[in-house]
C-alpha cells in the first residue's frame, strides 16, 4: 500500500488476473440486469461522457431535472439495483475500515474518450465512511487534489487491478479523470475502462 495523500491510499495490483475476470464477469452480470446509462448534469442536461450503471441497494444518479443523488431504482428501468457482488464487499471488509457495509457501487464506463472532470464525492449524508475504487481495463490518468479546487493536484496512472481509497482527511479531496489509455489491457473484449466505487451513503 502506498500512502499518496493524507487519506489517500493507493493499493497497486490488488486484484490479480483471475480476480478481475471474475470481478468482470460479475460486473457483466449486474450490466446485463441494470444496462448503462447516460447520465446528465444538472441544469444544463449537458451529457457526461461516461455510461454508468450501479449496484447495491442505493444507486448514484443525475439528470438535469433532478441532479446528483442516490436512489434505490434505475433511472430507466425503474428496477432496484442488483446486489453488490461478493467479491466487493469483502474489498471493502479487508481495507475499508468502516463497521457497516457499502450501500452503493456506482459503475463507470468509460471509452476512449471518456473523461471525467475534477470533483469532490460529497452527495453521501456519510462523510465518515471511504469511497473505495476499483479499477479494470484500460489504465486511465487520475488526478487529486486537496479539497479545494485549487489546490494543487498530483496524478498517477491507474491501471486493472489496482484499487484507492480516498478516506479520512482524503474523503473530499478533489479527482478526477483525465484521460484513458486505450489498449493498455486486454481484460475487456474491445477498448475502455471501468471503474468500480464503493460508499456508504446512510449515516447511521
Ligand atoms: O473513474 C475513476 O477512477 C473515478 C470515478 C469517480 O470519481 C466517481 O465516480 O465519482
Ligand atoms: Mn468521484
Amino acid at each position: 500500500m502506498l500512502l499518496l495523500a493524507p487519506g489517500i491510499r493507493y493499493f497497486p495490483d490488488y486484484f490479480n488476473q483471475q480476480q478481475q475476470t471474475v470481478l468482470l464477469e460479475n460486473v457483466r452480470a449486474v450490466v446485463a440486469a441494470a444496462p448503462l446509462y447516460i447520465p446528465a448534469m444538472p441544469r444544463t442536461g449537458r451529457e457526461m461522457s461516461v455510461r454508468m450503471t450501479n449496484c447495491g441497494t442505493l444507486g448514484w444518479v443525475t439528470d438535469k431535472e433532478r441532479g446528483y443523488r442516490y436512489q434505490a431504482t434505475h433511472p430507466v428501468t425503474h428496477q432496484p439495483w442488483p446486489e453488490i457482488p461478493q467479491q466487493l464487499l469483502e474489498l471493502w471488509q479487508s481495507i475499508g475500515n468502516y463497521p457497516q457495509p457499502p450501500e452503493a457501487c456506482l459503475i463507470n464506463f468509460y471509452s476512449e474518450t471518456a473523461k471525467m472532470g475534477l470533483h469532490q464525492d460529497r452527495d453521501e449524508e456519510n462523510l465518515e465512511a471511504p469511497v473505495v475504487s476499483v479499477s479494470l481495463g484500460d489504465a486511465c490518468l487520475f488526478r487529486f487534489g486537496g479539497t479545494n479546487r485549487k489546490d494543487a493536484s498530483q496524478s498517477i496512472k491507474l491501471s486493472s487491478g489496482d484499487v484507492v481509497v480516498l478516506g479520512g482527511e482524503g474523503r473530499l479531496a478533489f479527482h478526477g479523470v483525465d484521460r484513458i489509455y486505450p489498449g493498455t489491457s486486454t481484460l475487456l473484449k474491445s477498448t475502455g475502462r471501468i471503474n468500480l466505487t464503493l460508499r456508504r451513503v446512510t449515516a447511521s
